[in-house]
């Protein structure tokens, strides 16, 4: 079982795209254990995107993803961070593939609509990142014992 960080990022919140983002993960099967809508500050912001503070893209980067509320959600499942990675498509949309959130949905690579983390060990630093433990909530499928006959 593997966690991996989840952001609907600005321009899908401001799109009304929070629940295909969210209808996807879950149909692929995925579980989602913590979700929040927040802002990323610009300390947030650096640190999640550390690996690219010195890219020429770097300045917009950090304004876009702190220009509005994203949805951050901790995602769960078998290889979790491989079917995310799959299900958003490449980087920049103009090479996701149709069928993906990006192939589908998006035409820039600024304001690409989701984030997932890109390997277990960013999973772990992001997730920590981002949710204090105590918001993230494990939970059986055991709903049909509430059925009433
Ligand atoms: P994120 O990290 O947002 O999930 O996107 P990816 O994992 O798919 O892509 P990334 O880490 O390589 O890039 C991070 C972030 O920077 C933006 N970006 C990227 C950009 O604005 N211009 C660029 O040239 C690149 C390569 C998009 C995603």
């Amino acid at each position: 079982m593997q966690r991996t960080l989840v952001l609907a990022k600005p321009d899908a919140v401001q799109r009304g795209l929070i629940g295909e983002l969210v209808s996807r993960i879950e149909r692929r099967g995925l579980r989602i254990v913590g979700i929040k809508m927040m802002r990323v500050s610009e300390d947030l912001g650096r640190r999640h995107y550390a690996a690219h503070v010195d890219k020429p893209f770097f300045p917009g980067l950090l304004k876009f993803i702190t220009s509005g509320p994203i949805v951050a959600m901790v995602v769960e499942g078998p290889n979790a961070v491989e079917l995310v990675r799959n299900l958003m498509g490449a980087t920049n949309p103009k090479n996701a593939a149709p069928g993906t959130v990006r192939g589908d949905l998006a035409v820039s690579v600024g304001p690409n609509l989701i984030h997932g983390s890109d390997s277990p060990e960013s999973a772990e630093r992001e997730v920590a990142l981002f949710f204090a433990k105590s918001e993230i909530l494990d939970y059986p499928r055991d709903i049909d014992r509430w059925v009433i006959e």
